[in-house]
């Protein structure tokens, strides 16, 4: 397998951390078998979890207002791969890329999965883009792609996504995701029952593309770029389109699409509870689609999803399997840093969520005893599972301290030298 960074530079920065993680993982280990919790189970959890990168989230991302490229950032998807391959060398958690057509089209799809396949990388779900329109493209999106009133327009939407599932096929990709920016800035502008009737038909069309092991993720936004009426507004909306459209149909949650406030945890038991949780873009917000590194603004509240997550999974058993995957943007930060970090804060609330003592909390429950209820959540979220964190890395061939190993590589400098910017190169954004 081909790696990125030279593990020689991984084994010496493992060599001097080695110390203080086994004393930190001793004490944590004991602490934790006084709960009656295992902590090399833990770290075997660990080492299974995985969430996939974002092919957009490793350049500079921007607002809407500007875009600040920063050093090195790659400018094709085979750049990508580097950097995504990067990744998943020093946390060993992100083992899938997701890619974004237009934007990652390749002329040689072939070459493509080959070349990530070097790196023992896989594809993710793919993502559609009819939320823009593109170099000569014949009919606009401007009113709307899978919902606009011009039939060529909504025609050539299909005609896109149709294009995405032959492309993610040919890469080994199980999954389209589909999210539409369409909908209204002004009362009166689109009747609204006729807007989702029409994102009904097309994505029939879709959906009858769609190979046998296939799934389509419908992603919900609340608003932006439509301001007042966005036609797929919310989990409700989803969860009806999915049901209509069939068994491969499911729903996805970007955390960041909600109203402010929204019990995004709820939303998960509801799809869960109802077989049509698809997976996750996983963000933070402060105020809206802020595309924040996971658990930067509200970790309890990835806590909470996480728990859920859980308690589905012991209901449920093999057959629940959402799909995750990382959805953020950078304007400040070095994306690789951030991807690295997010991985690390969702693995982390993962492993957090299998500390609660779930036997111990329907107890409380059924005694009404309100506060060892919430005294339990809080108790797992509480525990600092580093060293677990720490030690699955080890274990599987990667730094105990991702970012410090990734400072200490060079590899952004590296970059800066081997890729000089280029204009329009680098399709990141928020989605
Ligand atoms: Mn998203």
């Amino acid at each position: 397998m081909n790696t990125v960074i030279d593990s020689g530079i991984v084994e010496q920065h493992n060599a001097k951390a080695m110390a203080n993680l086994e004393a930190d993982y001793a004490a944590l280990g004991g602490m934790l078998a006084r709960r009656g919790k295992d902590i090399e189970q833990l770290t075997a959890l660990a080492q299974t979890f995985a969430v996939a990168l974002p092919s957009w989230g490793v350049g500079t991302g921007g607002t809407r207002f500007a875009r600040f490229p920063g050093p090195g950032e790659p400018r094709n998807v085979f750049e990508k791969i580097d950097d995504c391959a990067v990744i998943n060398q020093l946390t060993r958690a992100t083992p899938l890329v997701s890619l974004h057509f237009p934007w990652d089209k390749p002329t040689d799809v072939a070459a493509l999965r080959e070349y990530a396949d070097r790196y023992k990388l896989g594809f993710d779900s793919v993502n559609s883009n009819t939320f823009q329109d593109q170099l000569g493209q014949a009919h606009t999106y401007k009113y709307g792609s899978l919902t606009a009133l011009s039939a060529e327009s909504r025609a050539q939407a299909v005609q896109h996504n149709v294009e995405c599932i032959e492309l993610g096929r040919a890469l080994g990709s199980k999954g389209l995701t589909v999210w539409v920016g369409d909908g209204a800035n002004f009362p009166g502008q689109q009747n609204l029952r006729g807007a989702l009737e029409r994102y009904l038909d097309s994505m029939r069309g879709v959906y009858a593309a769609l190979p046998d092991d296939w799934q389509v993720y419908i992603e919900h936004k609340l608003f932006e770029p439509a301001f007042y009426a966005t036609t797929i507004a919310d989990w409700g909306t989803s969860f009806a389109c999915a049901t209509e459209l069939g068994p491969k149909a499911k729903c996805l949650v970007d955390l960041g699409h909600h109203a402010p406030n929204t019990n995004i945890e709820m939303i998960v038991a509801r799809l869960a509870q109802f077989g049509k949780l698809g997976g996750f873009h996983f963000n933070d917000s402060k105020y809206g689609d802020d595309d924040l590194d996971s658990g930067s603004i509200n970790p309890f509240q990835l806590f909470l999803i996480f728990n859920e997550l859980a308690d589905a999974s012991a209901r449920d058993g093999e057959a629940f399997k959402p799909s995750y995957m990382l959805d953020q943007s950078h304007n400040v930060t070095d994306p690789i840093e951030s991807l690295m970090n997010s991985a690390v804060e969702v693995q982390r609330a993962f492993v957090q969520s299998a500390l609660v003592d779930r036997a111990a909390l329907a107890q409380y429950q059924q005694d009404n005893d309100v506060l060892q209820s919430a005294q339990a959540l809080k108790h797992a979220f509480r525990t600092d599972v580093s060293p677990i964190l720490a030690m699955a890395r080890l274990r599987s061939g990667a730094p105990a301290d991702p970012v410090g190993c990734y400072r200490a590589s060079g590899y952004r400098a590296k970059q800066a030298e081997l890729r000089p910017a280029k204009a329009g190169a680098s399709s990141s954004g928020i989605v």
